[in-house]
């Protein structure tokens, strides 16, 4: 008998929204972590945990457990906790994503932020809370499921939850994976003491810590020595703490492309490609997708394109560059401006270069996702130069679905490289001078590479399916089958 799985994570694999008939209805989350999830869990079985995200999730939520699909007859069981408005916010637009995410992605601007005081206090004790509600429930479901209950504790929201279910049930099998970098030594060490050694002495109350790249894993380590009593292993990837014996992981997330398939042959994402197919025309097509984010590089991709155009003269008028820019984090300010600077580069780049029968760049800030994967099928060159991303599955999505042979530019720097790496094109995401370059290389690139690239792309992904990343996790925990 497979051991019983209990996913925790901020954001379940569904969100309620209110149907036609009044009651919440169960619709797709967006992001990375729940399309490669899904389908790991629904192959394993078991419970997920997550937060009640919508006013519908509140209601599901108090509904207590409901099935994966919003009635009981699903493949698994999902659980929503809800959180009084206030603290949720602290929690997650707060900590979560104003200081942890700006700290493992290295986005802040040091001279002005971070600034630590009473309002960062407040939001750190609201990340306690719910870190806490998180472990009091999977001690609760685990009671329930029994003691060989694997626990799959998801991303940074919830780095503490580990030791405090640890401290419930010292006998919990429990592994920790975060599906974004790491912050190294000298960038944790902005954080204040406090806060900086809570979050590593949480994390470590896993018994396994992964991460989709090898430097992510490395600097989590490296990090790890800050912390008094410590007994880093580098080489073996292990850290000795409190009498026990924590092993660091590289699993990277894999793909569920039949999944992705299905999705992709719906009539709406049909209908999408025959809009896109006659808007382009006889153009190539260079595309980016994004969610609209500080850590995606979209504005020194805007100025590489304006530079490419400056350098390569041929391709004026015959190449467009769409960027499908799906809306996030707005309550946060940063995200706002960095979008507008990102609009106005894109409109500087159209007024320097386009005529009034062409547009270079079309950047479309919504939530378009059908328009996003029919867009998959039909470029000649995809751009992902994120500074930092913990995997990026853009990177992986593009070439299961593009039918052109297009080319894939990949950042250096993207948790996908260590795997993509030898059939991609390779920037510096810093380096506009050469990305503007790997522009070129990438739309002059002879049809016979384009093929063999695209091949080993997609051999590439395919080596990964999500369910290895599950099974890799239950082994390292001795619950494998
Ligand atoms: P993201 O930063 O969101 O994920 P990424 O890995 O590229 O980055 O995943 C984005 C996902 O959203 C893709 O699956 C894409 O197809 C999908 N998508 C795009 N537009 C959409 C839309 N309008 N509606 C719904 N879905 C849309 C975070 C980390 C990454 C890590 C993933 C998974 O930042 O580094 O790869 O989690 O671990």
């Amino acid at each position: 008998m497979p051991a019983p799985i209990v996913v925790a994570s901020n954001r379940g694999p569904i969100a309620f929204v209110r149907g036609a008939d009044g009651k919440p209805a169960a619709k797709r989350g967006a992001g990375g972590l729940v399309t490669a999830l899904s389908g790991a869990l629904a192959a394993g079985g078991g419970l997920w945990i997550a937060s009640a995200m919508t006013e519908e999730d509140r209601e599901v939520a108090a509904r207590g457990r409901v099935g994966a699909d919003g009635d009981d007859a699903s493949l698994y069981e999902l659980r929503y906790l809800s959180f009084e408005p206030g603290l949720f916010d602290r929690y997650y637009n707060g900590w979560t994503n104003r200081v942890l995410w700006f700290l493992h992605h290295y986005l802040w601007n040091l001279p002005q932020t971070p600034i630590f005081g009473a309002d960062t206090e407040a939001d750190w004790d609201a990340f306690v809370a719910v870190n806490r509600a998180f472990a009091d429930a999977m001690a609760e479901e685990g009671g329930r499921l029994g003691p060989s209950t694997a626990f799959l504790v998801q991303d940074y929201h919830l780095s503490l939850a580990p030791a405090m279910l640890k401290e419930l049930r010292p006998d919990a099998r429990i592994a920790h994976f975060s599906h974004i970098p790491f912050a190294g030594p000298s960038y944790m060490r902005i954080l204040p003491e406090r806060y900086r050694t809570a979050l590593l002495e949480g994390l470590l109350g896993a018994d396994v810590i992964g991460f989709h790249a090898p430097a992510w894993a490395d600097r989590f380590l490296l990090s790890c020595r800050l912390l008094d009593g410590a007994r880093v292993d580098l080489r073996r990837r292990v850290v000795g703490w409190r009498g026990r014996k924590i092993r660091v992981r590289v699993n990277p997330m894999g793909l569920d492309v039949d999944a992705l398939r299905d999705e992709a042959s719906r009539p709406e994402v049909v209908r999408a490609a025959e809009e896109l197919r006659a808007w382009k025309g006889d153009s190539a097509l260079l595309l980016r997708v994004d969610r609209a984010e500080l850590s995606k590089n979209i504005l020194r991709g805007f100025l590489a394109f304006d530079r490419f155009l400056e350098t390569h003269p041929e391709w004026r008028g015959r190449v467009v560059f769409l960027a499908l820019l799906n809306p996030s984090r707005e309550e946060i300010p940063d995200y706002g401006a960095y979008v507008g600077e990102c609009v106005r580069t894109a409109e500087f780049v159209n007024d320097q270069w386009g005529t009034s029968t062409w547009t270079p760049i079309d950047a479309r800030v919504r939530d378009e996702y059908a328009q996003t994967l029919a867009a998959y099928s039909l470029y000649d060159a995809l751009i992902v130069n994120p500074m930092l991303d913990g995997m990026n599955l853009v990177a992986k999505e593009g070439p299961m679905l593009n039918t052109r042979d297009g080319a894939l530019i990949l950042s250096e720097t993207a948790g996908a490289f260590q795997e993509l790496r030898r059939w991609a094109l390779p920037v510096d995401p810093f380096d506009v001078d050469q990305t503007a370059e790997a522009i070129a290389a990438a739309l002059d690139m002879p049809a016979a590479e384009r093929a063999a690239r695209r091949r080993g792309l997609q051999a590439a992904v395919r080596r990964n399916p999500p369910n290895r990343w599950l099974e890799s996790q239950l082994d390292d925990l001795g619950l494998g089958d």
